[in-house]
């Protein structure tokens, strides 16, 4: 079957973006690809982070993986500072990027904004590491949310380079976006939803129980245009109607196109009904949470079980590359 890598970091809480973006199709893509899935936790060392919350962080992203349905017995789950053939292929790769290719990242350049104090060459690297990550399994395919559509194409550009200096080894990976491309923060719809925000009402978290779910969704920013009830909205500018489509059913999406339109409902009805089927999604996952928690030894023994199954496959490859480049041992 064809190969197909992605990562997430275990950089704080997995909220909307992640699971829509990226993580449900996941579980789909499951079925079709010999698929490989990492928490990139060197990744999540790129910005400022907690040595005493990383454990967690890297728990409970795997317990989410399994939670919301990634299967260990068909797909490898692991942590990619277990396998340190990544770090290894990333420093070969840095060889063969252009500095300006990095300096021109988006996400560098927001990253860097947002901690000025903080701007590491890992910082800079970033895109070379993930590169590491899908190349050393020769990944065709890597499923990723809108944001990281920039990233993925410097791996291609790597990977070409690459082939063409030292002949032909890896595939060039093409992405698979989710429907939800790109879905925006609740309290600032013109940036993106993200974890490493300081203020957790602007996403909701996978482990947000109903309460807190309509407590973040009573106070997200709607259409500007309605201020009040009795004013006509248009519900594609609702940064909320987006994800009415990922969640409600046809009947409450058409009744919310009309009464939005015609001022028949207010935002606060919209939102109920956003919070309810948000609810009923998130709730029966947060059940399978709770059971992984009570036995992380079993999440430890599935991660360590990935592990062995990422080095086989990544040992042999990176044999292959190291062989091709001139090294002798
Ligand atoms: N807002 C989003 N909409 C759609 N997809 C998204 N993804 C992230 N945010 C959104 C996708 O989720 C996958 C895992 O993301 P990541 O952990 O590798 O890092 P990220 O893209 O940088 O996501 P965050 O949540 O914003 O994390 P921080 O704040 O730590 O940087 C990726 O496929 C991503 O596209």
């Amino acid at each position: 079957m064809t190969k197909l890598f992605s990562g997430i970091q275990p950089s704080g809480e997995i909220h909307l973006g992640n699971y829509l973006g990226a993580l449900k199709n996941w579980i789909k893509l499951q079925k079709k690809y010999d698929c490989i899935f990492s928490i990139v936790d060197y990744h999540a060392i790129t910005v400022p982070y907690s040595p005493k919350t990383l454990p967690e962080n890297i728990i409970e992203t795997a317990i989410i993986l399994l939670s919301i349905g990634i299967n260990p017995k068909k797909s490898i789950l692991f942590v990619q500072s277990t396998v340190s053939e990544h770090t290894e292929l990333a420093w070969i790769l840095n060889t063969i990027t252009p500095l300006g290719d990095l300096k021109r990242m988006t996400q560098f350049k927001q990253k860097a904004k947002a901690h000025p104090k903080a701007i590491n060459a890992g910082l800079l690297n970033y895109p070379i590491l993930m590169a590491a990550d899908i190349l050393l399994y020769k990944a065709e395919y890597v499923p990723v949310g809108e944001d990281q559509l920039q990233h993925l194409e410097l791996t291609r550009t790597i990977a070409r380079k690459f082939n063409k200096l030292f002949g032909k080894t890896f595939p060039e990976p093409k992405p698979i976006l989710g429907k939800a491309k790109r879905i925006m923060s609740l309290t600032n719809p013109k940036n993106k939803m993200s974890k490493s925000t300081k203020n957790p009402n602007s996403y909701i978290a996978l482990t947000d129980k109903p309460d807190v779910i309509w407590k973040k969704l009573s106070t997200a920013v709607t259409d500007p245009a309605r201020k009040r009830k009795t004013d006509p909205g248009t519900p594609e500018k609702c940064n909320l109607f987006t994800l009415h489509q990922f969640f409600s059913s046809k009947k409450e999406i058409d009744y919310i196109i009309d009464g939005c339109k015609k001022a028949k409902i207010g935002c606060l009805e919209c939102k109920k009904i956003l919070a309810k089927n948000i609810s009923k999604e998130l709730v029966p996952i947060q059940k399978k949470i709770e059971k992984f928690l009570k036995n992380k030894d079993l999440v430890r023994e599935i991660l360590e079980d990935g592990a062995k199954k990422a080095k086989k496959i990544a040992k042999k490859n990176l044999a292959e590359i190291k062989k091709k480049m001139g090294f002798i041992f």
